[in-house]
């Protein structure tokens, strides 16, 4: 397995760099402290082609390889978490209409998310499911030349600001995928969630209230609609891994910067085996991390099966970074606990990337499933 980035691929991972130093970084705690969604910045993303990374150039995204997407995604992530999160609901919409839609839909529904005219949001959990998704108990009913969606969705990212919102409801040929307009009479935002963490991100609900849509807004086959959910999900999680391993580099690179210039007892801290070994822990899980995580892009690029591989990159991965988080805050002592110093908030971001796009025991799941059908 080749792990080096192409040409294209380090590009596209410094030009995220530069622009998540020059752009992201300097307003990434204050947007969190304020919940404030980044609408500008997001703008700028799609400028330089973030938004959409793997999407063809000729809908506006930056034609390149998942690899590309997971450095770039890691880079944003590790100035902030919050706009990492809304990049990747945006590229993972960008993916399932380019996949799914048809010539129509594509060229409606891609090129204003890749150009930066607003946001796209995945809308499959609703109150009552999320880990088991077939559940989902929302409508959508042939009227005439329209269909008619009802039911509630929860925690959507970009909910709040969407242009299009992908969204799943039962036909009567069972879960079915469709795509919903910013001001489709009967789409309603509700309350936006009082989070944890990547509190500059939007998370909502969505109320589909006799919502009506036209017959094109299905996305793919009727009925076909959990697959196409989970194949995207797929690749939704090597974006959460990419995201978590830049939140975890970003706390240990603080740990070791607060560790060389901290002194007690006469020397750095950082002399003291027990702070030393706790980020020596951190990089080689981070590392592993890395690596886990580009093997299920590359596999993702090269056309094989990746599920295993990227269930196996966010189970880890987030789990991983969230020990680093958990370090950085104790080689800190308690300033690590106070909002002067920024690895309590890597600790509160980091937290919900082992919870969605499928909790950790979704990923030992779907890992133990393929295993034990398709062996080691
Ligand atoms: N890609 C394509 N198709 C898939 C797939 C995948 N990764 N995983 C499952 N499918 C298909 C199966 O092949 C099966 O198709 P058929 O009905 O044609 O045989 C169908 O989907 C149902 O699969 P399965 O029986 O495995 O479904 P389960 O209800 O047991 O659910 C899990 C599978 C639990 C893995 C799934 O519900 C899941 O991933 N849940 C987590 C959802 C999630 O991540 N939510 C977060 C939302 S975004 S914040």
């Amino acid at each position: 397995m080749d792990f080096e980035l192409s040409s294209d691929e380090a590009l596209i991972q410094k030009t995220a760099r530069d622009f998540a130093a020059a752009r992201i970084l300097p307003v990434a705690s204050a947007n969190e402290r304020a919940g404030r969604f980044p609408e500008e910045i997001f703008r700028e993303l799609a400028r330089l082609g973030l938004m959409a990374v793997t999407t063809p150039a000729a809908l506006g995204g930056a034609g390149a390889t998942t690899v590309a997407y997971s450095v770039a995604m890691t880079e944003v992530a590790r100035a902030c978490a919050s706009t990492a999160v809304g990049m990747a609901v945006n590229n993972m919409v960008c993916e399932i209409v380019t996949r799914f839609g048809t010539d129509a839909q594509c060229s409606r529904v891609v090129p204003p998310l890749t150009g930066g005219e607003g946001v796209g949001a995945f809308a499959l959990t609703e109150p009552h499911c999320g880990s088991d998704a077939q559940a989902l108990r929302a409508t959508a009913r042939a009227v005439g030349d329209t269909w008619v969606l009802n039911g509630t969705k929860t925690f959507i990212t970009n909910g709040g600001y969407a242009l299009f919102v992908v969204a799943w409801a039962k036909t009567l040929a069972g879960i079915s995928t469709f795509i919903v307009p910013r001001g489709a009479p009967g789409l309603r935002v509700g309350r936006e969630e009082d989070k944890c963490g990547i509190r500059a991100s939007n998370t909502v609900e969505l109320h589909f209230e006799d919502c009506v849509v036209p017959r094109e807004a299905l996305l793919g086959d009727d009925g076909k609609g959990f697959r196409v959910a989970m194949s995207a999900l797929d690749g939704g999680r090597i974006g959460v891994a990419s995201q978590s391993l830049g939140i975890g580099l970003a706390a240990t690179d603080a740990a070791a910067k607060y560790a060389k210039e901290r002194t007690a007892f006469g020397r750095p801290i950082a002399d003291f085996q027990a702070i030393a070994f706790m980020l020596a822990d951190s990089t080689t899980e981070l590392e592993a991390s890395r690596l886990l995580t580009l093997r299920a892009a590359r596999a993702k690029d090269s056309g094989q099966p990746f599920s295993r591989a990227a269930a196996m990159a966010k189970v880890f991965t987030t789990e991983a970074a969230t020990r680093a988080c958990h370090r950085a805050v104790q080689v800190h002592g308690g300033y690590g606990y106070i909002r002067e110093f920024p690895v309590e908030r890597y600790l509160r971001d980091v937290r919900v990337t082992s919870l969605y796009e499928g909790t950790s025991e979704i990923q030992r799941l779907v890992i133990a499933r393929d295993l034990l059908r398709s062996g080691v």
